[in-house]
């Protein structure tokens, strides 16, 4: 069995000294992992640690030698009988461009690129109430409705026997690079507040698709407001 550690699904991924590594679990040993992309072998490492780097070292990924967009990488690792397990994912590739917009030319044709109506960041291609920023942001496809697991949802939290109002929204591992995601509270929607005095990240929990679950909760008990909002912003980069 091959497990990936990184990249991980989605990721964007930039530069000369990039990560890709990952490990091979067996029952008696594993003896080499074989790294490809788009289906060309790129590399291979040889050891009988388990444990396997693209390069056989950390950093050692050039990304700069595939071209800008989305591809599928792919380590297969080969254990003492012969036997193969591979992982399979899709990343992007982003050089020369922030990550917003190699994710951007990676989603859209060149014909939507040209046209901010349906590639910008305010759009909402599919009209799935996601603008593009925010599909960017939660780590989802621009050109498909976000599945019911992948929405934001409201919940009341209890904290110390008292309810609070509380967000709940996935999003890639440590969110977006150079990204401010912002859990903002109020009395009406006229009126957000965002920030430690307003709200608490109550708790980041990591999946194993490289996505991470965040709950932010709003810091005035639910009984001492007879109306909350609470809401996720997340302003252009
Ligand atoms: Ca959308
Ligand atoms: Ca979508």
């Amino acid at each position: 069995m091959a497990i990936q550690t990184k990249p991980v699904p989605g990721e964007i991924v930039f530069g000369t000294n990039a990560e890709w590594f990952g490990d091979g679990v067996d029952d008696v040993g594993c003896t080499k992992a074989s790294f490809f992309i788009n289906g060309v072998l790129v590399s291979t490492d040889t050891n009988s640690g388990g444990h396997y780097h693209i390069g056989g070292g950390h950093l050692l990924w050039n990304t700069t030698l595939t071209a800008n967009g989305s591809h599928t990488l792919r380590m297969t690792v080969t254990d003492t009988a012969g036997q193969t397990g591979s992982v399979e994912m899709e990343v992007i590739i982003a050089n020369g461009v922030t990550p917003l917009e190699g994710w951007r030319q990676a989603k859209f044709t060149p014909a939507e690129l040209m046209d901010i109506s349906l590639s910008g960041n305010k759009a909402d291609f599919e009209s799935d109430g996601f603008s593009n920023l925010m599909e960017y942001a939660l780590g989802t496809d621009p050109k498909k409705r976000v599945a019911p697991e992948f929405l934001p949802a409201l919940f009341y939290e209890t904290f110390n026997s008292q309810q609070y109002l509380a967000l709940r929204y996935r999003r890639p591992q440590n969110g977006r690079p150079g990204l401010n995601y912002i859990v903002q509270v109020g009395p009406n929607l006229g009126t957000w507040n965002s920030g430690p005095g307003f709200t608490t990240e109550s708790s980041i929990i990591p999946n194993a698709d490289g996505t991470e679950i965040v709950t932010v909760r709003s810091n005035t008990p639910a009984t001492s407001q007879p109306t909350s909002y609470i809401r996720l912003q997340v302003p252009p980069p």
